[in-house]
């Protein structure tokens, strides 16, 4: 697999020059300075490419080209959205750029209530706490009907901690689900929110009347359309499942499962039209067997997100060290290398398989820096490269 690194373009405080240093090959980006929905130009396309490749790697991966909301909901504009969409598309595979990541979440991308969990080892870590999350849903969007989707177990438990919740942690929360997690990655928050709260139920009212069908339906509609141009210019289309993979805020999530996967992948039947096998957020979701789905998906995985969670009684969840948790890194590390060799002897263009490791705990002297997005701390993910990196040649090794 080719090693990549998720880097957030010339303000990184990680350069690409220390990427040398550690073994990277290629580079995981977006022009996360262009609006959602905008065409990528060719020539601000060329730009990044030639300023990454002047360091002596390549731009391996979009991650993300964002769909924009109108195109999950179906708004009026969303075919002028999927025009520029393609356009974007095109121009990506004339610059050969070949992988595109995207995901087709409404509203809010990955969440997580606590981004620095201390652990017992003194490094910090993100962490999902379910009750946290209700609080959240229930008592400050006071999300309408937001109590028939927890259990009287858990809303009993959300009515103890609003007796001892601070206005600190409650601010802490808001910062964190809406703005901190989103704020980075082209979502739909920008950061700049004077009110993050109010703008968030604005956002989620968009959804009223879109149910599982209906947005599957929109996904449908979407990948109709673009996968005939990534097939033309030679670009692998590449959903990242939900995280967590479960329904949240009334929101439908439809990557959230094999089943799902399945029904995406044969909604248009065609190679480009593939998956991330974000392997983290898949193992979040305890219907997940993580590595049973590599399997079954290897022929039409076109990135891999090598990271694993554990899931905790309650419904927590919590990032665990790469070479642990319930994703079976080892597995699925086995099963890629394996589809690599298919594709090899197959002589397909796509044979060598990008993969970046996912997150990574906060430690050593990253702790007292700032400037970190979260979860793409330095030294965590360096760990976890060399680990995976290990992993990778024990096993080509005892293939030979
Ligand atoms: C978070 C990421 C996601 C991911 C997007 C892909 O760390 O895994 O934001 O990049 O969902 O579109």
């Amino acid at each position: 697999m080719e090693k990549t690194w998720r880097w957030f373009g010339r303000n990184d405080i990680i350069t690409l020059e220390m990427l040398r240093q550690i073994g990277v090959e290629g580079i995981v980006s977006a022009l996360h300075g262009i609006p959602n929905g905008q065409v990528w130009q060719p020539e601000q396309i060329a730009e990044y490419k030639a300023f990454i490749e002047s360091a002596g790697l390549r731009w391996s991966v979009v991650e993300s080209l964002p769909v924009s909301e109108s195109i999950k909901y179906g708004g009026p504009d969303r075919d002028q959205l999927i025009e520029n969409y393609k356009i974007s598309l095109k121009n990506l595979g004339q610059a050969g750029i070949h992988t595109v990541c995207y995901n087709f979440m409404p509203v809010i991308d990955w969440i997580r209530t606590d981004l620095h969990r201390r652990l017992p080892d003194g490094t910090c870590t993100l962490y999902f706490d379910k009750i946290r999350f209700a609080y959240f849903d229930c008592c400050i969007l006071n999300r309408k009907g937001a109590e028939a989707d927890y259990s009287e177990e858990e809303l009993a438990k959300v009515h103890d901690l609003k007796k001892t919740i601070t206005r600190k942690e409650i601010d802490e929360l808001i910062d964190t689900i809406i703005v901190k997690t989103q704020g980075f990655i082209n979502g739909n928050i920008s950061g700049k929110e004077l009110d993050p709260v109010a703008v968030f139920n604005g956002l989620l009212a968009r959804y009223g009347g879109i149910d599982k069908n209906a947005l599957r339906e929109n996904m449908k509609f979407f990948l109709e359309q673009v996968t005939p141009v990534a097939t033309e210019y030679g670009v692998n289309l590449c959903v990242h499942p939900d995280d967590p993979p479960c329904q949240v805020l009334g929101l439908p999530r439809i990557v959230t499962s094999a089943e799902d996967i399945e029904w995406i992948l044969n909604a248009v039947d065609e190679h480009a039209n593939g998956l991330t096998f974000c392997a983290g957020s898949l193992s979040s979701g305890a219907h997940n067997n993580v590595p049973a789905m590599a399997e079954r998906f290897a022929t039409r995985t076109h990135f891999v997100h090598l990271r694993s969670t554990d899931v905790l009684p309650g419904g927590d969840f919590v990032e665990a060290s790469h070479l642990a948790g319930r994703a079976g890194l080892i597995d699925v590390v086995r099963i890629f290398l394996a589809e690599e060799k298919r594709r090899r002897a197959a002589g397909m263009f796509d044979s060598r398989i990008p993969m970046r490791v996912d997150h990574g705990p906060l430690m050593l002297d990253d702790l007292d820096k700032s400037g970190f997005n979260p979860g793409y701390s330095f030294l965590g993910r360096m760990k976890a490269l060399a680990e995976m990196s290990g992993v990778m040649a024990a096993v080509e090794h005892c293939e030979k």
